[in-house]
């Protein structure tokens, strides 16, 4: 049940979010409601080619529409060193193009005008002429020796971008060569985009008189966004100020850096005015930072009893035209040898290779730790084809095969140190809670009648909280966060975070911590996340990395104030430090209990009543560098009914069992879990984005990439258990993006395990109803 906010020792209670009052009454303030003075507004124009040579390019047509004020071409960034950038992935991508296209909707021109209106009619104007070249849709093909070289300005002539691998390769095949059972299962995870509701955007305010450059943008992660922005421009870093406003959902397309960003600065430094430019819903899903495009080959060696021993993963990584990923520098494919997963695998050998092809350019961490939710996907879907192969109940074959309780801290094959789980107490409660015994029973009468049914289970372990500063970089600049805490004379608090949420509830969890640790409510406790000028530099909120990361900050910086506060707290009670102790919620004398002082009184002597020689004030910063990353786990159990006439699958019941550690509020951990599965659902079902062999982006809107409604929804059953991280401050792992890692398995597994009376053994996302259909019309089931 809610409660108010303010309760002391809010930690762990479902407090209801601060932020939604302004929200649900339509007060949030995003980039698109702020108008400046003499804002002026900006479109791009874009390739309707995948691949193209440029011959020319004609404004004049453009020039002449009332109100037009610049037009950008590649030509001019030429002039300026801006016409590439770096992508934070270690490739350089192009701002405007000059001499060629190589994807459709790739940005060719900018056009700045009074309104919006004007400068999207100027930009229709704007002539350019293209030769076509040839396409490459196909990583396969990409890599043939024979295929046209895509990227002619890189050194390298081929279009391999690069390979990555982690584990054992001669121990893990000396496994597979003894080994009795192997199984191989190719899988693809589809082209998908995170689409937030509200798309990129900015605006670029450069003051001339002041020389500062204001740029207000709908940032993940504002300070990076900040620094980049100095290397790339040149500008001193202390001249741009970030602001990230109200954020209409990132899901990690807000990290990278985007081409209209640039030129939304350029012409702002131009023309001294502020330029606003604003993403269609289709510019958003065809140029900007898709995610996935991965394919697969998992084989698992086992032993005839299911005792997993080996694994072997080869992938394809279609990164399109440029690498621009927003890896940690480290991990070009992310995290994704956490693929060994919930199970116990002697050895295991992965490898990713990186290719270009004449898409879009991405690979972006949607809601996942980069690349966690293919590695989940990819060995939840294994095991069930390893159950199969062995004729064992899948349950029954996870459970021969987790990581046990007494094993952590557990090294992996592929080298990471899960923190801490116990998978078998969660997955237990799991097969409890659904009844997955009678649900067995129920299918096998189900299927006697010739009814489908399926049960699909996944149980995941993610790797969230980059990261801990020795492995963890982006760009060069190291992965730890930070928080800066105020306590004013009152005992009320402002508190700045270096991340910056986009819809999770920071304003009410971050104040949750804050609050327990200095003995107020969270109502007590201001928290401001997304201003370079005021909040302490911090890499930024994706891969659920906040609570592992600023959260940590957060407390550790509470307790560092409530050291100072003890100080003062033998100061009013006339005692020394070391006869004073902090009860939760006031400083008391040591076996005195009723003589004590509230935070809310120091705070007032912080200003007035010092110690003699004590700095005055209350305020600390924290930079916190997690030693580890957090290892968050789950299982996650699907019902499915398939209709036999349409194979349209019905989703009956969902249960997500799901443990981060201490939770800080059970309610948003709720609410992101539903949304984090919504999310999985569609994937599984709905999402793809797919090209024709001319490179057109076939799903650039929401009539063909399909958003699921309340409606399409299935009802989300949820449970928890409890796993302290032993390394977290307040033993929290991050939750995010748990459900998106976990859930698309299990409702693949589910569809596959009710087609499985026909020898189907896999099938690939998104299921649509045709492609059941075509499976049931092939078995005779249906005409
Ligand atoms: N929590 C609690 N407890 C625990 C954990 C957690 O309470 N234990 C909570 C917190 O505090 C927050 C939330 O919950 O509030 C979340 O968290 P995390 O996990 O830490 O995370 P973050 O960092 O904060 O965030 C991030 C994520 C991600 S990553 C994504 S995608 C998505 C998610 O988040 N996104 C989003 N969710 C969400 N929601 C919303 N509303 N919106 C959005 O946008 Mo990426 O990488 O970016 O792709």
């Amino acid at each position: 049940m809610a409660i108010n906010q303010c309760e002391l020792r809010p930690m762990g209670k479902s407090i209801h979010r601060k932020e939604d009052p302004r929200f649900i009454r339509g007060q949030g303030r995003y980039v698109d409601d702020i108008v400046l003075p003499d804002m002026l507004y900006m479109s791009i124009v874009r390739s309707p080619y995948a691949h193209a040579k440029i011959t020319g390019i004609n404004t004049d047509a453009a020039y002449q529409v009332p109100g037009v004020k610049l037009i950008i071409t590649g030509e001019d960034l030429e002039k300026m060193k801006l016409a590439w950038i770096p992508t934070m992935a270690g490739d350089v991508q192009m701002v405007l193009a000059t001499n060629k296209v190589l994807y459709q909707y790739q940005e060719v021109a900018a056009v700045v005008a009074e309104t919006r209106a004007a400068a999207v009619d100027a930009a229709q104007l704007v002539e350019v002429e293209y030769e076509a070249l040839p396409v490459v849709v196909d990583p396969f093909r990409a890599l043939q020796p024979d295929a046209p070289v895509l990227r002619d300005d890189r050194e390298k002539k081929s279009n391999h971008i690069w390979h990555w691998e982690a584990g054992d390769r001669e121990k893990t095949e000396e496994i597979f060569q003894n080994a009795p059972v192997v199984v191989s299962q190719d899988v693809r995870f589809q082209r998908v985009h995170p689409s937030p509701l509200e798309p990129c955007g900015c605006i670029a305010d450069y003051n001339k008189g002041t020389g500062r450059l204001t740029w207000y943008v709908t940032s993940q992660a504002p300070h990076a966004h900040r620094t980049v922005l100095a290397m790339v421009t040149g500008l001193p870093e202390h001249k741009i100020h970030v602001i990230s406003p109200d954020v209409g959902g990132g899901f990690g397309n807000k990290v990278p850096v985007y081409p209209g960003y640039v030129c939304a600065i350029v012409a702002s430094l131009k023309l001294g005015q502020p330029v606003k430019w604003i993403e269609t819903r289709t510019e958003n899903i065809a140029s900007t930072g898709f995610a996935r495009d991965y394919h697969m080959k998992a084989e698992i060696a086992a032993d005839e009893n299911g005792k997993v021993l080996g694994l072997r993963v080869k992938t394809i990584a279609d990164h399109g035209a440029f690498d621009a990923a927003a890896d940690p520098t480290k991990f070009p494919a992310g995290l994704f040898s956490i693929v060994t997963g919930s199970y116990d695998f002697q050895q295991a050998f992965v490898e990713v290779d990186g290719v270009y092809t004449n898409k879009a350019p991405g690979g972006v961490a949607y809601r996942c730790s980069f690349r966690v939710t293919e590695a989940a996907y990819l060995i939840e879907r294994t095991m069930d084809v390893l159950a199969r192969r062995l004729n064992m109940d899948p349950a029954e074959l996870r459970l021969r095969n987790f990581i046990k309780k007494e094993q952590f801290p557990y090294q992996s094959p592929t080298g990471w140190t899960y923190d801490s789980g116990d998978y078998e107490q969660t997955f237990k409660l799991a097969l409890e809670k659904i009844g997955y015994h009678e649900l067995r029973k129920e299918q096998a009468e189900k299927r006697a009648r010739g009814e489908l049914m399926g049960i699909g289970i996944s149980t995941f372990t993610e790797v969230v909280g980059a990261g801990p500063s020795h492995s963890f970089d982006i760009m060069g600049i190291k992965m730890f966060d930070s928080a800066e805490i105020r306590v004013h004379p009152t005992g009320k608090v402002i508190a700045r975070l270096g991340v910056r949420h986009q819809g999770q509830g920071h304003e009410t969890t971050f104040a949750q911590i804050i609050g327990e640790e200095l003995g107020l409510s969270a109502d007590d406790v201001l928290v401001e996340e997304g201003d370079t000028d005021t909040a302490p530099y911090g890499l930024g909120t994706y891969a659920s990395r906040s609570t592992p990361t600023a959260g940590g900050a957060a407390a550790l910086c509470a307790r560092r104030i409530r050291e100072k506060a003890k100080k003062i707290a033998a100061h009013l009670l006339e005692v020394g430090e070391e006869d004073v102790s902090w009860n939760g919620e006031a400083f008391e004398v040591k076996g005195l209990p009723s003589r004590k002082v509230t935070m809310g009184e120091v705070a007032l002597a912080a200003y007035t009543n010092l110690p003699e020689g004590m700095e005055p004030g209350l305020e600390a910063t924290y930079y916190y560098d997690p030693p580890n990353l957090t290892f968050p786990h789950g299982a996650y159990i699907a019902v499915v009914d398939i209709d036999t006439g349409t194979g349209a699958v019905k989703v009956r019941r969902f249960l997500a069992v799901d443990d981060c550690g201490n939770v800080i509020n059970p309610m948003i951990v709720e609410g992101q879990v539903h949304g984090g599965l919504t999310e999985g659902f569609a994937i599984a079902f709905m999402q793809d984005i797919p090209f024709d062999e001319d490179g057109n982006c076939l799903a650039p809107n929401w009539m063909d990439y399909l958003v699921p409604t309340s409606l399409d929804s299935p009802h989300w059953e949820t449970d928890r258990t409890v796993t302290p991280s032993p390394h977290h401050p307040i033993g929290a792992k991050g939750v995010g993006e748990s459900p998106n890692v976990g859930s698309p398995a299990a409702f693949v597994n589910a569809v596959v395990d009710a087609l499985s009376p026909f020898g189907v053994e896999h099938i690939d996302m998104p299921i649509f109803p045709w492609k059941v259909w075509e499976i049931l019309r092939k078995n005779g089931v249906t005409e």
